[in-house]
């Protein structure tokens, strides 16, 4: 699997939560791009369009007790976690009630057992030591940490799969394979496959092709299981499409290859499947986000004091 080639089957709706969730991270990400285009937002953004599946399908797999390393494509990943759009939103606006007073934005936020990072393949290190921490200490807790295909390129990773594998730590790395580093096509960049570069290690690799959350759930709930009681790390590369740019508008991409992944969009899957259910729900999360954003907008500026 080394291009996200694979037409992403799963058109049957997830259930209300689970739908309500894609949506809501569907529009919170396009009010930031709106948002931007209006010279509201300083600073960049790198949304998940295309992407919310896999963290809302993780969701369900994932407790309060696991430890979840995101990185610059995170909002969806926070999202799924927190379901906070107004605290995320005062984040990337620096504006009061912000998650971390506005200091961390849109790619640096901390918050209880969760953490993400702008820098590619920081995290993947850190979680494996948070791996070692809970397999001492909280047995059957587990450290989550999502990379894209292109971070694959950092020498980090593979230090941190040696140790994962040699230590049986309670690891599990989420690949959102899109085909693409900000411009470089993954083909054009990577030898071989994410597959054989897991298993050079001794870490199990499994393949998500479909973007039916409860599909996933079923599929990878028994190898998650594994990952918490058996010491057995687990690779999972979803094959998914990054819908918009890169960051703001920075789209270098063919328009065939834009084409394909709108083709594969499940928003577009789901609203075609039964519209009159998606109808409703996309309209609740449209108007819920908007209200956010004027809420949040009207706040007063964030404070941190570094000396307080
Ligand atoms: C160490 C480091 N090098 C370069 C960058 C600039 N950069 C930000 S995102 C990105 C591409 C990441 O690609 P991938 O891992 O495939 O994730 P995607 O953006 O596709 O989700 C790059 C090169 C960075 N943030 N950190
Ligand atoms: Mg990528």
């Amino acid at each position: 699997m080394t291009e996200p080639s694979v037409a992403l089957a799963g058109s049957t709706l997830p259930a209300g939560d689970d739908l309500d969730l894609l949506l809501l991270i569907r529009h919170f990400e396009l009010a930031l791009l709106d948002l931007f285009g209006r010279g509201e937002l300083n600073g960049t953004t790198h949304t998940c369009l295309g992407q919310e599946y896999v963290p809302v399908a993780l969701r369900g797999l994932l407790g309060e007790a696991d430890h979840v390393f995101s990185n610059h494509r995170g909002h969806g990943h926070y999202l799924a976690r927190f379901r906070d759009p107004a605290g995320l939103l005062a984040e990337i606006m620096g504006r009061e009630g912000a998650v971390c007073r506005g200091v961390g934005g849109s790619q640096h936020i901390l918050r209880d057992r969760y953490v993400s990072t702008g820098v590619q393949g920081e995290s993947l290190p850190v979680a494996t030591g948070v791996a070692l921490h809970l397999k001492r200490t909280s047995p059957g807790a587990l450290a989550c940490v999502f990379i894209g295909d292109g971070t694959w390129g950092e020498g980090a990773v593979y230090e941190a799969l040696n140790l994962a594998a040699l230590w049986r730590l309670p690891l599990l790395v989420v690949v959102e394979h899109n085909g693409i580093a900000q411009s470089t096509a993954t083909a054009r960049q990577m030898s071989g496959t994410v597959r054989a570069r897991a298993q050079a290690f001794g870490c199990r690799h499994h393949g998500v092709e479909t973007s039916d959350v409860a599909a996933i759930r079923r599929e990878l709930a028994p190898l998650v299981a594994e990952v918490r009681f058996e010491g057995q790390p687990l690779v999972v590369e979803f094959a998914t499409h990054r819908l918009g740019p890169h960051s703001k508008g920075d789209d270098t991409r063919p328009p065939e290859v834009v084409r394909q992944a709108e083709a594969n969009d499940w928003y577009r899957r789901y609203a075609e499947a039964d519209p009159a259910r998606f109808g409703a729900a996309d309209r609740a999360q449209r108007e819920r986000v908007a209200a956010v954003v004027a809420e949040v907008a009207a706040r007063p500026p964030a404070r941190w004091d570094p000396c307080a």
